[in-house]
């Protein structure tokens, strides 16, 4: 048998708090390695779960695995995102307190997959009934269907998520899921009409076309062709190897009739993604200058009767635009420009209008529906999956926020990871001595802060009549914000990096690297304004979905709606406030190559990833003074054996029997400290002898034992 010594050399440390080297962002990286070669893609920084993304499957997901990790003590069993999952379920039931899962990392990390694996967890493991199997049904089958509406193939991930999710899912008190509930943040809406190369539209147009049946594509007006939709072949990438839109269009389906979804409300569903392919390929003639017409009436006709909705008023809507001007309607055409925008401006609002319904239509089958639930306060778990950061050649408007978020994100992190060690050093009556760190609070004031912030120029310039435009834009934020040390643009930048800045782009220095950002359509993106007379198109449909989304009441309303930048400042902030009133944990995903395979680490991308998650500070945090600290009951379970004053069991205090334990085994008295309810331990090593001592005895014990039962044979 290995010795726990060679085994340590082989596959390494499962926390990384019990490295010899903890400083050395080599030895990290060594660590990650090991583990990574010997598919262990789980490491703990502490109670921080480090995973690697294996790009393979992993036999580590079975049903056995997930009982292994059931009511065990966090540290006894290799570090898993079920140990994560069954350590909070089990804070959430001993202290009735919500908790939170908190998974980042950059774009293709792992997210995803880990709050998958984490519900699943859930659903196996909890108790049930039969009420309880619906809801488990329904939290799991919530995932495909949003998977299909709000995922899609980038450069980075084929399963890319293009909105944030935050879910949260709701127990009884014994502790089985009855309910849950999903916020969704600023889906990534201009994809309906544009994707770069390479990059495709979000799933669920190419599951209708190449799964949906014949006759249904014929009621569509579809052809089993995605090359035949303007918006869906601007990336030229309608096939991707790892996805089978055919098997995901049933799969999908049969989400979408466990969720509760009647017959008739994925027809009027799947009438709206149609029209968005339809909408796509109407053409307009006429010169740039001139006014706009629709050259055919083949796409108004479906459109018509898909959204039940009058022809020629959409077909009106289609190229003109109506402001109300003293109580006067004023009606002018469009050109050739305007009405092409228009077009996609009703394509991305229908698009992202459904996709909010969906949610709200999802959380009303997950709600709990006792009458309970108004009496008794029930405990959540809260799981945060978000897009994760990332950078292209080219960064538009979405990439800025999808940013901004993940950047608002780490301050969580450390503001939390930060204030726990210290207020754990103070709960044991420890001396807490302050650790240096980079905070990224710089950053996210440098973006939302109020009048001064990027958000509130761009709004400023949105709101502002007359010349407007991205460029002025970027002029105001070169002469308000010029000179702070996390922006730089064109104008700004010094002789060595003017090379690689378009004049059209500002740079911001994020936590997690550098980014240029291209202000072209940040503003039209940012007003996300709709034209009123197609506003009105769409509150006349006979589309029982389209009459929820669209309202009149917004007709009447005069006022102008916030901005896509502030309405999402505004969710983060409220969900910064939801995530700071949990217990939180945590798993921080690394991805660990760009091409998507399996048994790849590449050195580079990792260290930049270890870098920027923050991961040797937080290691250096926490191994400030200690590098292990348990409880005394686990302590003493684990290690009673090894003293015989306190084997088989301590009759006494805990902390003295702790302190029996330590002092048999010869720790000195710099070696440890001890706190209120935990023993601190100052060095790995002192540890790792202990451990040995602990494998020791368990192989004389069991060469002991196999001796005696020769004896009887
Ligand atoms: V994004 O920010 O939404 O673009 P994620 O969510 O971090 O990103 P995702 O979970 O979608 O990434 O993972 C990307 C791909 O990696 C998956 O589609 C899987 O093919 C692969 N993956 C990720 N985690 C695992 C895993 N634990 N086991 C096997 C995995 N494969
Ligand atoms: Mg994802």
């Amino acid at each position: 048998m290995e010795s726990a010594l060679t085994a340590r050399d082989r596959v390494g440390v499962q926390d990384f708090v019990l490295l010899e080297n903890h400083t050395s962002e080599a030895a990290f990286i060594e660590n990650l390695r090991k583990r990574f070669k010997e598919n262990l893609i789980y490491t703990y920084i502490g109670s921080v779960l480090v995973s690697v993304n294996p790009y393979k499957d992993l036999e580590i997901y079975t049903k056995n695995h997930m009982e292994r990790y059931r009511g065990v003590n966090f540290y006894e069993v290799s570090p898993h995102v079920y140990a994560v999952s069954d350590n909070s379920y089990r804070s959430m039931r001993t202290e009735r307190k919500d908790q939170c899962i908190l998974i980042s990392g950059e774009s293709g990390a792992g997210k995803t997959e880990a709050s998958k694996k984490i519900l699943q967890y859930y659903a196996v493991t909890c108790p049930a009934s039969d009420q309880v199997e619906t809801v488990k049904d329904r939290l799991l089958q919530s995932n495909p269907v949003l998977e299909a509406f709000g995922n899609a193939k980038t450069l980075r991930n084929d399963n890319s998520s293009r909105f944030g999710k935050y879910m949260d899912i709701q127990f009884d008190f014994k502790g089985a899921p009855v309910g849950g509930h999903i916020l969704n943040y600023l889906l990534e809406k201009s994809r309906v009409v544009h994707q770069n190369h390479g990059e495709r539209n979000f799933h669920i147009f190419y599951q209708l076309i190449e799964g949906g049946e014949e006759d249904l594509l014929r009621r569509l007006g579809l052809e089993r062709n995605p090359q035949q939709y303007q918006y869906l072949v601007k990336g030229n990438c309608p096939k991707v190897s790892s996805i089978n839109d055919r098997s995901d269009w049933k799969v999908v389906r049969k989400a979408l009739s466990v969720i509760g979804f009647s017959e008739d409300e994925v027809e009027e569903l799947l009438n709206i993604i149609a029209s968005v392919l339809h909408l796509g390929n109407i053409q307009y003639g006429g010169e740039d200058s001139g006014n706009a017409y629709i050259t055919t009436d083949t796409q108004i006709k479906y459109l018509a009767r898909l959204l039940g909705v009058d022809g020629l008023v959409l077909k009106e809507a289609l190229t003109h635009k109506t402001i109300i001007a003293k109580g006067e309607e004023l009606k002018s055409p469009l050109n050739l420009e305007q009405a092409s925008s228009a077009r996609d401006a009703l394509s991305k609002a229908v698009y992202g209008r459904t996709f909010t319904w969906l949610v709200n239509k999802i959380n009303v089958s997950l709600a709990y529906k006792f009458f309970i639930s108004a009496v008794l306060t029930v405990p959540f778990i809260g799981l945060l999956d978000i897009y994760g950061f990332e950078v292209f050649q080219h960064n538009s408007f979405e990439q800025f926020c999808i940013n901004y978020c993940n950047e608002k994100l780490q301050q969580l992190f450390i503001e939390l990871t930060l204030k726990s060690e210290q207020d754990e050093y103070e709960a044991e009556g420890i001396t807490w001595e302050p650790v240096q760190y980079f905070n990224n609070k710089i950053i996210c004031d440098l973006v939302e802060e109020k009048f001064k912030g990027i958000i509130s120029i761009l709004d400023e310039e949105c709101l502002r009549p007359g010349d407007a435009s991205d460029i002025t834009f970027l002029e105001k934020l070169e002469n308000t914000v010029g000179g702070h040390a996390h922006l730089t643009t064109h104008k700004l930048a010094d002789g060595k990096t003017r090379k690689v800045m378009g004049r059209e782009e500002f740079r911001l220095l994020h936590y997690a690297g550098e980014v240029n950002y291209n202000v072209n359509g940040f503003l039209d993106k940012n007003n996300d304004l709709l034209f009123r007379n197609l506003k009105e198109v769409m509150c006349m449909s006979d589309n029982k979905i389209l009459t929820q989304c669209f309202d009149r009441a917004e007709l009447k309303d005069s006022k102008r709606p916030e901005t896509a930048a502030t309405q999402f400042k505004t969710s983060l902030a409220k969900l910064m406030e939801i995530l700071m009133s949990k217990e939180p944990s945590y798993v921080r995903c690394i991805k660990p190559n760009d091409a998507k395979q399996a048994g790849r680490f590449d050195d580079v991308l990792i260290r930049h990833q270890v870098k920027y998650l923050g991961l040797m500070e937080n290691l250096r945090v926490r191994r400030a003074g200690f590098a292990y600290r348990r409880h005394y009951e686990t302590f003493l379970q684990r290690y009673k054996s090894l003293c015989p004053e306190t084997w088989p069991s301590w009759q006494g205090k805990l902390a003295d029997g702790v302190s029996t334990l330590v002092k048999h085994l010869g720790y000195k008295p710099e070696e440890y400290k001890l706190g209120r309810s935990k023993i601190f331990i100052r060095f790995p090593k002192t540890l790792f002898a202990t451990e040995d001592a602990l494998e020791t005895r368990k192989h004389s014990l069991a060469s002991k034992l196999q001796s005696s039962w020769k004896g009887y044979s």
